[in-house]
């Protein structure tokens, strides 16, 4: 797609299938897709559809509607907001003259021209192929031809779709080797490392709520926030620290949008397993969005699409409802209302910083509380015990314990809550060696190992 070229964005809103949208916000975000990709918004506009046509999705005057409007405002392009099937996608083609992208095709485009790392270039390009294979195979075949002449080249009546396909499928292939081989090699690396020692905060959220400004702020760094669709692809991960916590993890991530291509569903769960492993989701929300509701509602399916939270329950949720500065007085004192009654709610604005500072304290009392400090000496030979202890607390220390008769040992500080304490000692805590808890007392932790 050529930057710079002027489009004409199309919103249809169906009737029968309403979404609970608000259209305003609906016009917004389209015309935001387009300039993401740096085209020109030649005019965007809502067009009402009472009945879709299976052929052109628009009623034949809607149609020539739009051809008109695309000649008045020289539009090079048109973009429907919306779903097209590859037959109206060619047909609408045809009648306007014009390239038509859907709104999967743009979002596709815009991760294409984004993605930054070479699994996320991979993803994305998975992505575009299952999208442009399932064109080819409905749509393409007023193009198919036999390929003439060179019978040697494939099997003979091979058409020229046939081989296009398998060009695809042989290159999907490849790449799904390619990503397999990147996600083996990254758990491996994880796997080593163990399970992070300190909490990890994950900041998901709509596209354009704020997410990377607030990561900015708390962190103190400089990652690319703007008024942009999808500013952030890659996540980012910094430490930060919170009242009573040296340190914690906090995760930036690329923004959810509604009628997320299934494809790139996939290409978020590589990216989000982050949030998956995360202690706390904070949800980002732009509260002064008219569409807010909806679009809580999108990240809320989004994240169990990708099995974030499910029904045995998840990383706890807070929201964040954010740019607060924006809202106008009236509306301020409502909300305040509703985010005072809710103890998972968090006014705030990440621009002139207010509200940071109680979601600070609200972040470390809630990552300190219910878990205790433990200090143990394990047998270095007890393998078993001490990858549970990785994967299920928070392991601060884990060095070199001297030696006791049966050989050397481990010294681990650990921080449990007492759910996972009791499993631990369920799970065969008894034999293990109590250590100085008078030292570990004294340096102010809640408790200390005593054997059993
Ligand atoms: N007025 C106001 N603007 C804000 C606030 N927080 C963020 N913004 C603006 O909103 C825009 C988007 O912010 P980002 O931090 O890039 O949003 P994001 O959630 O990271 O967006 P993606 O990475 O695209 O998903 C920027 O122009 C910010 O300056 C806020 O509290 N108040
Ligand atoms: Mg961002």
């Amino acid at each position: 797609m050529t930057r710079g070229a002027r489009a004409l964005v199309i919103c249809p809103e169906i009737r029968s299938r309403r979404s609970g949208h608000d259209p305003v916000g609906r016009l917004e975000e389209a015309k935001g897709l387009a300039l993401a990709i740096g085209l020109v918004v030649a005019e965007a506009m809502i067009v009402p559809i009472r009945m879709t046509k299976a052929a052109t999705l628009f009623g034949e005057g809607q149609v020539q509607k739009i051809a008109a409007d695309c000649e008045l405002h020289e539009a090079d392009l048109v973009i429907i907001d919306g779903a097209l099937s590859p037959i109206q996608q060619r047909n609408l083609e045809e009648k306007l003259k014009r390239k038509v992208i859907d709104r999967t095709g743009l979002i596709l485009e815009i991760f294409g021209e984004r993605a930054a790392t070479a699994e996320g270039r991979v993803q994305v390009e998975l992505a575009h192929l299952d999208y442009q294979q399932s064109r080819l195979v409905r749509s393409w075949t007023h193009l198919e031809r036999q390929r003439g002449g060179f019978g040697f080249l494939g099997g003979p009546g091979e058409t020229q779709i046939e081989a296009d396909r398998r060009l695809i499928r042989d290159r999907m292939a490849k790449l799904r080797r390619d990503l397999e081989n990147v996600r083996k090699t990254r758990e491996l690396h994880r796997k080593r490392r163990g399970r992070a020692p300190w909490p990890v905060i994950a900041l998901v959220g709509y596209t354009n709520a704020g997410k990377s400004t607030l990561f900015n702020l708390m962190t103190g760094s400089d990652v690319m926030a703007e008024d942009m669709l999808f500013a952030t692809l890659d996540p980012t991960m910094r430490a930060i620290e919170l009242p009573g916590l040296e340190k914690a993890i906090l995760s930036d991530t690329v923004g959810f949008i509604s009628d997320l291509p299934t494809q790139l569903v996939a290409a978020f769960r590589a990216t989000l397993e982050e949030v998956t492993a995360a202690d706390v989701i904070l949800h980002v929300r732009d509260i002064a969005n008219p569409d807010s509701a909806a679009q809580k509602r999108q990240v809320l399916n989004v994240l169990t699409d990708l099995g974030i939270i499910g029904e045995e329950g998840g990383p706890a949720i807070i929201e964040i409802w954010n740019k607060w500065d924006l809202l106008d007085p009236e509306r301020a004192a409502e909300l305040a209302v509703l985010a005072a009654a809710d103890a998972d709610v968090l006014p705030l604005s990440a621009v002139s910083g207010e509200g940071v500072d109680e979601l600070r304290r609200f972040l470390g009392t809630m990552l300190t509380e219910g878990a205790n400090l433990h200090q143990l000496l394990l047998p270095a030979a007890d393998g078993s015990r001490i990858a549970w202890l990785h994967a299920h607390g928070e392991v601060m220390t884990d060095e070199d314990g001297g030696f006791d008769d049966d050989g050397p040992l481990r010294r681990i500080k650990v921080r449990l809550t007492g759910k996972e304490w009791g499993r631990f000692v369920g799970f065969g805590g008894a034999g293990v060696s109590a250590a100085d808890s008078d030292d570990f007392q004294a340096e102010g932790f809640s408790e200390a190992w005593s054997p059993i």
